[in-house]
Formats: C-alpha cells, structure tokens, sequence
C-alpha cells in the first residue's frame, strides 16, 4: 500500500529506534527526565524562544495555547478552515470557554485586512472580546499553503498594539521553513506561542512541542498536567524526538518535490502547491469520495477525504518518489 493519508503514518528510524532504546530516562512529571530535557532545550534554541513544552500531541499544544492566551468567554480568531476549528473536537469551547471567530480566506492564508473588522474590544458590553489569533503555518486544508512571513509580522505586529496574542499552529513548521527559506527562529519570533509536531513530517512516532517565553512555559507545563499530559518516561520518545530534528528536514524538500510531481501529474498547476499537501476535487467523477477512495485502495494507494468532494494526499518520507509517480497515475486514472 502508498500510504498518502497523511504524514502522521510514517514509522520511526533504525535511527529513532536505537536512540529510544538506548535513551536515557526518569520521572518528567518531577522534571527529572533528562533526554525530555535535553529536547526541550533545543527546540526553545531552534526557535529562539525562552522555553518549550515536550506534549503528547499537536491537539494539546493548540488547546493549551489557546487556554494560555484566553479567559472564558472570549474569542479567537481564525480562518474558517482552521484545524483548531474544524478537526479538534471544539476543544476551545470545551477546555478555554472560547468561541471562534473563522474569517474566511483563499487557502487559509489570513491577512491583518481579514482581522480588523473582526476584533473587538474587551471594554464594550455586548460582543464576545476578542483574545487572541491563531495562525495555521503551513495551513493544512488550504493545502500546505504558507503565509509569507512580512504577512505574520503585520499580523502579530497589529495584535499586539491592540493587546492580542498570536499563537501559531505550526504543525508542520518545518515544512514551512523548508518551502520558505525563512529559518525557524524567524518564522516564529513574534509570536506568543508556537506548536509543531515531531509526529508529522518529522518522522516521529509520537509527539508535539510548545515553545513561548519561559513565565509562559511555566503555566503551559500546569495545564499539560490538567489534560493529563504528565508522560513520566517520556525521554524514550523525546529521543525520537532529538534524533528527527537533526536528521528529518533535510528530507523535506524531497517530500515537497514529490507532492508537485503528484499535482502535475494529476492535472494541478504545481506551482500551486508549496508544501507536501495536495488537496483535489473529484465532482467531476461522479463518485462519492467512499466510491473514489475504495477504488484508490483496490489500486494499491491509500488517501484521506477531508470534507464534500475534497480528496488529500500528503507526501513524507516513508513514500519514495516512483511510490508517488504510481499514486498519482491510479488516481489521474480514476479522473479521467
Ligand atoms: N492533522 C491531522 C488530522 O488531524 C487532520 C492530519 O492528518 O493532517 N494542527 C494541524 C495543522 C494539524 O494538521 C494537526 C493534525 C494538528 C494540529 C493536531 O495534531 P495531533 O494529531 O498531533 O493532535
């Protein structure tokens, strides 16, 4: 099987395998988990933050940002596709008492001009205040799309003279940083918080980090414990974790090719796609996309549905690049 369904599927690394057998452990909820240390202290480097947060997953990392930046009953603002919005369980209105506030946009890109009209004050007596925006880079289901990095600027820039927070949903940040040339550090500092995953292009089995200013991170570390994220011998992950950011994102540019090869090959402009996310239409076919992805599968290729007619493939690197050329001819079969 050509497993596109999503980046989260890939298997851990002889590499990760080794480090995590040979990772050295101890209790984290106490703080003494030397190899979650060690990750955590270089992913607050990477990013040129004060401190980071070693979670078990990217919805935990979006939900304590948001809880981090929010009070009850307030709003955050996002595009309307936003994974915050659509694919975690309302965890803002079940965990921060928050509502959101999706403006829409062309492939999930907002703008500061987006934001504006929708901000409110935290003084008037009748519409929600709003808290805080929250930035998805690069954006999933506008198809790995990226914000071009003088637009995040306006945007935390903008916020902060107006008392918000911007917390960045970074996922696959490092796809972005990748496609974009801009370094980690970069893309992030102005923000007031940033998640990505280990768990996604990065290669890893399991795991997400938050990174923030240290008073930030401190507070982050409460709510973790809250949802239950207290992971004990967690170095036996964070070491997958160390080892993939050493090694993966030199992989990522290939994961990026591959995608462009599928769009092209599929019938998509390539230089629509910036990342290793390539979203399709099928309408055209008649078929649900049940119908559509069971005859995928019988074709040996697997991919996800993400709402109406819309199909995604995602490239990483447990799929090689003839894996890529193979997919994308079952499929431009199928559309044709
Ligand atoms: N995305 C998954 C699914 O949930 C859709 C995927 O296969 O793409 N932010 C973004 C932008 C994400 O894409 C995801 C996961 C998350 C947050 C949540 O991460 P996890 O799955 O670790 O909770």
């Amino acid at each position: 099987m050509i497993d596109l369904r999503s980046d989260t599927v890939t298997k851990p690394t002889a590499a990760m395998r080794r480090a995590m057998a040979e990772a050295e452990v101890g209790d984290d909820v106490y703080g003494e988990d030397p190899t979650v240390r060690k990750l955590e202290e270089r992913v607050a480097e990477i990013l040129g933050k004060q401190a980071s947060l070693f979670l078990p997953s990217g919805t935990m990392g979006n939900t304590i940002g948001i809880k981090l930046h929010t009070r009850h009953g307030e709003e955050v603002v996002c595009d309307h596709r936003a994974h915050i919005l659509d694919w975690e369980m309302s965890m803002m209105a079940w965990f921060s008492g928050c509502l959101a506030r999706p403006v829409p946009t062309e492939h999930g890109v907002l703008r500061w001009s987006d934001i504006e009209p929708v901000v409110r004050p935290r003084t008037t007596g009748f519409p929600a205040p709003t808290a805080m925006i929250n930035i998805e880079h690069p954006h999933n289901m506008g198809g790995g799309t990226l914000f071009p990095i003088e637009k995040i600027e306006e945007i935390c820039d903008r916020a902060h003279e107006r008392g918000l927070k911007v917390h960045m949903d970074g996922a696959r940040l490092f796809n972005a940083v990748a496609a974009s040339g801009e370094t980690a550090a970069r893309t992030v500092a102005k923000t007031d918080s940033v998640m990505f995953c280990l768990s996604k292009g990065l290669g890893c089995p399991v795991g997400s980090m938050l990174a923030g200013d240290a008073a930030t991170m401190a507070e982050a570390r409460l709510y973790r414990k809250r949802l239950g994220g207290g992971m004990r011998q967690a170095g036996i992950l964070a070491a997958a974790g160390l080892v993939a950011l050493q090694t993966s994102p030199r992989h990522l540019q290939d994961d990026h090719a591959n995608a462009k090869l599928m769009a092209e090959r599929i019938g998509i402009d390539p230089r629509e796609i910036q990342t290793n996310i390539v979203i399709f239409d099928i309408a055209s076919t008649g078929l649900s996309p049940a119908a559509f992805l069971g005859r995928l599968k019988s074709s040996g290729v697997l991919a996800g549905s993400v709402g109406g007619t819309r199909i995604r493939l995602v490239t990483h690197f447990d799929v090689s690049r003839e894996d890529c050329v193979c997919a994308a001819d079952a499929i431009a079969a199928l559309l044709c």
